[in-house]
């Protein structure tokens, strides 16, 4: 089999590890993608399923775009690779102008890396040498928060706060401590949009973490304005402000991994933006190729950068980078995304469908089982409550019967998360959101 064939039948699917998978299932019953379009999957049985998840939260721009296709296509016969250690080619220079440009106010230098999780190394290792350069170098303790995610890479397992990502690898990194997550059920569930309630979780960092560790002993509080993959928890009304508050009052800096809510998610090209709270470090990925070549990247405050370019003298500025940072395909896919956001007005347009898509998400409240549901932007969930004796058995259901039925949507333990496309029409969030309704009536 050569690369431009398609696989001889039957498939040998015994070498391929598949990542988080349940490898021994999927392969007794493959659910295999031959192509997509727009917002729809061909399966290789030739069947459409709907891409309710942006495949993993990162199709913003939906799948197949002419726009990103030619440009990977044209890309891939001018400059292969070539690499940005010290030599440079025009295009990721291009690109974290772009990204600077949809930035935060006075967040104008971008770092490139190929996945969230290397984005969020990235950034806790600027943190710590930005610390040390201004003298601080005591400060090397970092604050994440329980049910967060920040990748799978020993840096984002360690302030992640999702225990399975966890439970197999020892110490991780040393000297983190965690916030408690910001889900209150009792009080909010059912809440559209942002919680009333619970703004004051964030004291939980002036109160007990700083007074116990110490300011100076902390680089940075790490935090996903909206929790994803740990089950879609939008945070309280004030409750990022305040975080931004204490950050502010004893030096901490405040990083918002945006690898999901960046580009678009929210109706403003960044989270940060919806929330007016300005992080001192972005980390990103994901969107910003719409998951068509890796690209991740650490987008950082003006201050920061300028520390780093005063303080090193004549060497080298940071000591640290990959050899893809910066591919050449992926900045050229990079480019063709950000034209079609722009010309298509995708990163406002969850504006326009985020009403629609928080009815369709609170209309599952009084189908069997469901405890809570929870929206913001184009991103939401639906939560179950246990089935007796086998947790995450109910979505696991749901998420399997509804691609039987063409939606693809994601099961996270007992909740089942959405994150559609931006491209989404109403006719789409009906499919989906009905097509769930209907396996979730028929949930024992
Ligand atoms: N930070 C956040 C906030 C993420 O959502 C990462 C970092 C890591 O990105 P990479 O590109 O290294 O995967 C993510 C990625 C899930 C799921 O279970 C979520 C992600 C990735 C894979 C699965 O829903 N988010
Ligand atoms: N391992 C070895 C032996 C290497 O030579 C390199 C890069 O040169 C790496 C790991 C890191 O690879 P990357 O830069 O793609 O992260």
């Amino acid at each position: 089999m050569n690369a431009t064939q398609q696989p001889s039948q039957p498939l040998d699917l015994e070498h391929y590890w598949m990542p988080y998978t349940n490898n021994r299932a999927f392969k007794l019953s493959p659910r295999m993608i031959a192509s997509a379009a727009g917002m729809y999957y061909t399966t290789i049985e030739g069947k459409k399923v709907l891409d309710g998840l942006a495949t993993l939260w990162c199709v913003n721009a939906g799948h197949c775009r002419p726009k990103i296709v030619e440009a990977i296509r044209k890309q891939a016969g001018i400059l292969d690779f070539s690499s940005s250690f010290s030599l440079g080619h025009p295009l990721p220079f291009e690109v974290a102008r772009r990204v600077a440009e949809l930035a935060p106010e006075g967040m104008e230098q971008v770092f490139f890396v190929n996945s969230g999780s290397e984005a969020v190394d990235t950034a806790l290792k600027i943190a710590l040498a930005y610390h040390r350069l201004k003298g601080e170098g005591t400060r090397t303790r970092f604050i994440g928060r329980e049910r967060g995610y920040h990748g799978v890479n020993f840096a984002g397992i360690s302030v992640g706060g999702v225990p399975a990502n966890r439970k197999a690898y020892g110490v991780m990194l040393p000297g983190v401590d965690h916030l408690r997550h910001t889900h209150d059920p009792a009080r909010s569930a059912f809440s559209r949009g942002q919680p009333a309630d619970g703004a004051e979780f964030a004291d939980e960092l002036e109160a007990r973490i700083i007074a116990l560790h110490d300011a100076s002993n902390i680089a940075a509080v790490i935090v996903e304005p909206v929790a994803g993959a740990g089950g879609v928890l939008v945070p309280p009304q004030g409750y990022l402000q305040r975080l931004r508050q204490i950050c502010d009052q004893h030096g901490i800096l405040l990083i918002f991994d945006e690898v999901i809510t960046g580009f678009g998610r929210l109706g403003k090209p960044f989270a940060s933006q919806y929330f007016g709270v300005t992080p001192d470090l972005i980390t990103f990925a994901k969107g910003i190729t719409s998951g068509t070549v890796p690209m991740g990247g650490v987008i950082v405050k003006r201050g920061i950068y300028d520390t780093f370019m005063q303080a090193s003298g004549n060497g080298i500025d940071f000591f640290h980078g990959y050899t893809y940072s910066g591919h050449p395909l992926a900045s050229a896919a990079a480019l063709g995304t950000l034209d079609t956001y722009a010309e298509e007005g995708l990163l406002t347009r969850a504006q326009t469908l985020a009403a629609d898509f928080e009815d369709g998400v609170h209309a599952f409240k009084g189908l069997p089982h469901v405890i809570d549901c929870r929206n913001l932007g184009l991103i939401g969930a639906i939560e179950f409550a246990p089935r007796p004796g086998a947790p995450g058995a109910r979505a696991t259901e749901v998420f399997g019967k509804c691609w039987e039925r063409g939606v693809f949507v994601r099961p996270i333990g007992d909740n089942i998360a959405f994150c559609p496309p931006l491209i989404a029409e109403k006719k789409h969030l009906d499919e989906m959101f009905g097509v769930t309704a209907e396996v979730v009536r028929g949930l024992q």
